[in-house]
């Protein structure tokens, strides 16, 4: 069989369906599906699949505390599989059962080749039992009378058992190992996998006796005993692509080798008792295992009798299914640790999905439609290449490459560099000042398709990761849907050939510190937001937010710009770094000059000494709380480093602060003398 099938057939671990699902489920299974619907979106044909473990003594020990019958049981517990994988959107090709009969004869033909080779024994095991990991430990792997897996008491266990002889496969593997070191990831535990390797493996018993574990596949030749419920599962990577062609070898050699993602708990039986049966059936090895890490809660492990175990239904019942994938990705690096804490959950959406993205798609429509009220917005002919198209070039290939290397946190990082770039570009451009010179129409134009453009890209690259998001940006920029989109074909700039976006409800409506949605959110109190837009310069200004752009962290407005009338600063404002703090320059300035902006009912010009060997002019929005010659003489707050803009055709080289006060603004000023050009800090 040739180990290189067009196919990227990815999996999930099988879970069992003696509980519930939790959040450490939904966490693999979502990183899976990014990963399926990026490999989909650069045209590959994908096979992703997921499932349940069904049969083993864990299974079936809860089962009997339900005092069901174990198929009964599982049927039960099985759709709150299914609808966690429906309401998050997973995208899998098929759900594999393990009491399936497709997978169940599956099992009992492996079962039959491997004991036709020679490769099983029947034998006398005395030795430890793990019961909660379904292992068997030898006298040197316990200490202390604890499972070396899961560190949990191991029982004493005698019984004759049917055994695979894995030993005998222990060189091959090494090798395969050392000539493929990409075939389990991170490097970490491809380490691990090396270290466990350098031990003499021993063979694997495959078998229960029924009287012990009545719960399982009969052993096709000792009906007495049921197949290791380790032994049945693996094989499900294998019974489902056999289920899938004309003839079981047909589908095998269509979809095999796969990739797997499974947590770092199940390491050692993926990559090291699965390659080798895979080696005794004649097969070849995955192509790639990546055990991930685990989440935590609160900095302790998720256990039910500690009472913290995350439930998925919820989160994606009150945030929504894209916020809750977004977060599952964006916290942690893929491979490491995680920590789950709902208040980084609210952090992530009113920060990084609210304010940096969901405004910037308001921003943008409303800007689009209130300039360009008949649409059509085309693409700008010929000039050379602009910086959003550049930024886009530089960027977006990345995501993917990040995303198709498994390094999620980083793509969403990148994704949201371009997000903020394009956010920049709004107050850098401002179109609301373009817009009221009749001679920058074109770049006006210009400037609201590169920036509609922009987003389009952020909803293709954002697709595989929120794509109910993606469709909605799509919706509101009117650009076909996710469905019909293919990166090589939708993945660059330029592809729209005109623009008539139709602005709809936020995207990600903002969140209190207890998780509900704040009550000032425009769709929550449409008339009062459509009034404050309605009286604001820029269309597109946040109708709770202060004038100074994305986020109205300060409770001073500034009023360097002419913006929208004083609004309260936003009670949830997203926490900044003292990086980010630190890239602000704020200086005290003394107004020498101060005259008002022909035909501006707000617009002041003023001469701001800074300490430069000449003042520096700067356009305000105070005309309306300060007379001109009010100022000449006084202390103001500039902050210096904010790039110029043009209002109303003079070029303002900074800002002032200012307080909103109810019947205007008012200028803050130090409270004792201080020369011009004093630092603040
Ligand atoms: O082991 N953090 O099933 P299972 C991150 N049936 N991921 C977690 C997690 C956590 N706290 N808890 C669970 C089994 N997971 C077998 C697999 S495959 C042939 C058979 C995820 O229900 C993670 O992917 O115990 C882990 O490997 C898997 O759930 C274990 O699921």
């Amino acid at each position: 069989m040739s180990d290189r099938s067009p196919w990227f057939y990815l999996t999930t671990p099988i879970y069992y369906v003696n509980d519930i699902p939790h959040i450490g489920h939904a966490y693999t299974t979502v990183a899976a599906d990014v990963l399926a619907r990026t490999h989909r979106l650069l045209g590959e044909p994908v096979f992703f699949l997921t499932g349940t473990d069904e049969h083993g003594q864990k299974v079936w020990q809860s089962a009997e505390r339900h005092n069901l019958p174990p198929q009964v049981y599982v049927d039960r517990i099985l759709p709150r599989f299914r609808e966690l994988w429906e309401k998050l959107g997973i995208s899998n090709d098929d759900f594999v059962r393990t009491t399936q009969p497709r997978h169940v004869s599956g099992v009992r033909d492996a079962l039959a080749r491997l004991q036709e080779k020679g490769d099983i024994y029947e034998g006398a095991y005395e030795g430890w039992y793990c019961l909660p990991d379904e292992r068997f430990w030898t006298d040197k792997d316990v200490e202390e009378g604890l499972c070396p897996e899961c560190r949990r008491p191991v029982e004493r266990i005698s019984e004759t058992n049917y055994f695979f002889r894995m030993s005998g496969y222990q060189d091959w593997l090494v090798s395969h190992y050392e000539s493929h070191p990409e075939a389990v990831r991170p490097e970490s535990r491809y380490n691990e996998v090396m270290g466990f390797l350098r031990k003499p493996l021993g063979d694997l018993c495959i078998s229960r006796p029924k009287s012990r574990v009545p719960w399982g596949i009969p052993l096709p030749f000792a009906p007495d005993y049921v197949t290791y419920v380790w032994f049945d599962a693996l094989l499900n990577y294998i019974t489902v692509p056999r289920s899938t062609g004309a003839t079981p070898d047909d589908g095998l050699a269509r979809l095999w080798p796969g990739t797997h993602i499974v947590g770092k708990d199940i390491l050692t039986t993926h990559a090291v008792y699965w390659p080798i049966l895979l080696r005794a059936l004649e097969l070849p090895p995955p192509r790639m295992i990546f055990a991930h890490g685990w989440w935590t809660v609160d900095g302790q492990k998720m256990s039910k009798s500690r009472g913290n175990v995350v439930d998925p239904v919820g989160l994606v019942e009150t945030f929504g299914a894209d916020a809750t994938r977004y977060f599952l990705l964006r916290e942690g690096q893929f491979g490491q640790d995680v920590d789950f804490s709902r208040d980084a959950l609210i952090n992530r959406i009113n920060r990084d999905l609210a304010n940096d993205l969901g405004n910037l798609l308001s921003r943008v429509a409303a800007m689009a439609v209130k300039f360009f009220p008949e649409g059509g917005i085309p693409r700008p002919a010929g000039g050379g290449r602009r910086e959003v198209e550049s930024e886009s070039a530089r960027l977006l290939p990345e995501v993917v490459s990040r995303t198709v290397s498994l390094e999620f946190h980083r793509a969403l990082a990148t994704l949201w560099e371009f997000v903020g770039f394009l956010n920049r570009t709004v107050d850098l451009k401002a179109p609301w000042v373009l817009a009221r010179d009749p001679e920058k129409a074109a770049e006006l134009s210009e400037v609201l398709y590169d920036l509609l453009e922009g987003l389009r890209l952020v909803a293709v690259h954002l697709t595989p990761y929120l794509p109910a998001t993606a469709d909605r940006i799509l919706e509101i920029l009117d650009c076909p849907g996710t469905g019909a989109l293919s990166l090589p074909v939708h993945g660059t700039f330029g592809q729209a050939d005109a623009y008539s976006p139709r602005p709809g409800a936020p995207l990600f409506p903002r969140r209190d510190a207890s998780g509900a949605l704040l009550s000032d959110e425009p769709e929550r109190a449409p008339r009062k937001a459509q009034k404050e837009r309605a009286s604001s310069s820029d269309p597109s200004a946040p109708a709770s937010l202060p004038s100074g752009g994305q986020d109205g962290s300060s409770g001073s407005s500034p009023a360097g710009q002419e913006k929208p009338s004083p609004a309260p600063a936003a009670p949830d404002a997203p926490q900044i770094t003292y990086d980010d703090f630190s890239k602000l320059r704020l200086a005290t300035g003394i107004i020498r000059e101060a005259v008002a902006v022909p035909k501006s009912k707000k617009l002041l010009k003023l001469a701001v000494d800074i300490g430069e060997p000449a003042p520096r002019t700067v356009v305000a929005g105070i005309a309306g709380s300060y007379p001109p010659e009010s100022l000449v003489g006084k202390t103001v707050v500039v902050v210096t480093n904010l790039a110029p803009a043009t209002l109303m055709g003079v070029t303002s080289q900074g800002m002032l602060l200012a307080a909103t006060v109810p019947d205007g603004v008012s200028l803050l000023t130090p409270d004792r003398e201080a020369p011009p050009g004093a630092g603040i800090r």
